[in-house]
């Protein structure tokens, strides 16, 4: 029984610019302020993508490992650093993430279609990511994007073994155009395929653009957690900008709590999710 609700926020993506939504966190100081004003109204985990100087997405190794020591200074969030990247960005780069030691990392189950673009995540570059992370005790998050990376996950674990601190968590990625949508079905179906992973794997659920709120919705009934943020949503509602992504988390913490399912902190999510005490 799912007695807490895990929110992640996703703060800032490598999609939008500045330019286009100023409320977007792209300098440190910025996402500092963000990951704490998100904490305060329910978030335990930060998914991170950088901006550089000129607020354009990096992977620069050393702007990481300044930005996972100013979240750990600054918040007890659980930081979880992205190595998807931007669509454009090489493998070797998406593989020096790791040496920021955060966490937690996402891992991308599968190659997708990203609106006009591919998001490339080849089986081989799968498996070295999952291998690094358990050399360097960094727990997975597992995006699925797609129906079909839930069985890439299987046989990842089958012939890999799990992941470092042993505890399996997805996250469903719904409503991306070339993905699965983000719809009650489509996020039943991915539940019904949990069955074949350990029968103690958790998953969340976020769903780009429109389909926030039926997938916030639809994962809480299914007994999943959240993921909320402006990586994946920037109406609040219709023709109404987000204003921060707090009001994002504290919209998702309000309905977490209606359905007597409150907020995780951010010890009990150590603890959920195998994350070693740094
Ligand atoms: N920006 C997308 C291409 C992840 O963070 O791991 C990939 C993404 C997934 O956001
Ligand atoms: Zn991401």
């Amino acid at each position: 029984m799912t007695t807490t609700t895990l929110i992640t926020v996703a703060p800032t993506g490598a999609e939008s610019s500045k330019a286009d939504v100023p409320a977007l966190p792209v300098t440190l100081d910025e996402l500092v302020i963000t990951a704490q004003e998100c904490r305060a109204v329910g978030a335990s985990v930060i998914h991170v993508h950088l901006r550089d100087a000129q607020a354009q997405p990096s992977l620069d190794l050393g702007l990481l490992r300044e930005a996972v020591a100013a979240l750990r200074a600054e918040t007890d969030l659980v930081v979880q650093l992205s190595t998807g990247g931007a669509v454009t960005d090489p493998e070797a780069d998406r593989l020096r993430v790791l040496g920021a030691e955060p966490d937690m990392a996402s891992c991308t189950m599968g190659t997708v279609n990203f609106g006009d673009d591919v998001f490339l995540n080849r089986w081989e570059f799968v498996v070295e990511l999952h291998a690094r992370m358990q050399e360097r005790e960094i727990v997975p998050e597992y995006e699925i994007f797609d129906l079909g990376h839930l069985t890439a996950l299987q046989k990842l674990l089958d012939r890999y073994g799990p992941p470092a601190g042993g505890h399996v968590h997805v996250d469903l990625v719904m409503g991306v155009p070339g993905g699965m949508p983000g719809t009650t079905e489509a996020l039943v179906a991915c539940k019904q395929a949990l069955r074949d992973l350990p029968s103690d794997t958790t998953f969340s659920a976020t769903g780009v653009g429109r389909s926030t709120l039926p997938v916030l919705l639809a994962s809480l009934s299914a007994g999943g957690h959240l993921r909320v943020g402006m990586e994946d949503t920037l109406t609040y509602a219709k023709g109404q900008p987000v204003e921060s992504n707090a009001q994002l988390v504290a919209r998702a913490a309000g309905f977490a709590r209606l359905a007597q399912r409150p907020p995780t902190t951010p010890d009990e999510a150590r603890a959920m999710l195998g994350i070693k005490a740094v």
